[in-house]
């Protein structure tokens, strides 16, 4: 079964990362050299069209098409083409930046009306060890009628990378087989 998900955020939430870590050499790439002098974040280059992979999922029955969508809002219409047939979806999130919560529902706002389904993974990056574990994160994140599946990350780990993954592929199950079932 081929499954499309989208890796989504704002600029410098690691998106990118979250790909080179899972496929180094092999992640397909586009990027630019960052133009925008006001931005806050110190990165040289910038992602203008999608970072692009393929994993074949353990379970023998599935492949994971993860495509990176770019931060900045004037990249909005490769939102809208990669957000068609979508079937999960991974929002990171910089812990960092003022007022995380906000940022997250600010950006679903932005985001879920071009998806055509809404099961996803909301992930707060950035933290060190111990600011992991003092936060107390409810298993999920509500959004006005959706409820997203809420975690930490380190998208410069593989193994954390796979651990978002498998959160997102349990939701995609949930879905296909409702706990609502008598
Ligand atoms: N501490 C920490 N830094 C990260 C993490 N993910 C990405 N970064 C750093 O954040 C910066 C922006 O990441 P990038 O992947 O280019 O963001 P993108 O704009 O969402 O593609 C880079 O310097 C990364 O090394 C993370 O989980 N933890
Ligand atoms: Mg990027």
């Amino acid at each position: 079964m081929l499954k499309k998900v989208i890796i989504a955020g704002p600029v410098g939430s690691g998106k990118t990362t979250a790909l080179q870590t899972l496929f180094g050499a092999n992640l397909l790439s586009t990027s630019a050299r960052y133009s925008e002098a006001q931005s806050a974040e110190r990165k040289s280059t910038t992602t203008v069209a999608m970072d692009y992979g393929v994993i074949a999922w353990p379970d023998g029955k599935s492949r994971l098409h993860l495509y990176a969508i770019p931060g900045q809002e004037r990249f909005q219409f490769m939102w809208e083409i990669l957000g068609k047939n979508t079937d999960g979806l991974i929002v990171l999130i910089d812990a960092k930046r003022p007022r995380p919560t906000a940022a997250m529902h600010l950006y679903l706002d932005k985001i879920l009306p071009l998806l055509n389904r809404a099961i996803g993974v909301v992930a707060l990056n950035k933290l060190n060890a111990k600011e992991r574990n003092a936060l107390d994160l409810p298993p999920y994140l509500r959004h006005g009628d959706l409820r997203l599946r809420l975690t930490t990350t380190d998208t410069r780990d593989q193994e954390e990378v796979l651990a978002l993954l498998r959160l997102l592929m349990a939701e995609m199950a949930h879905e296909l087989y409702p706990a609502t079932a008598p």
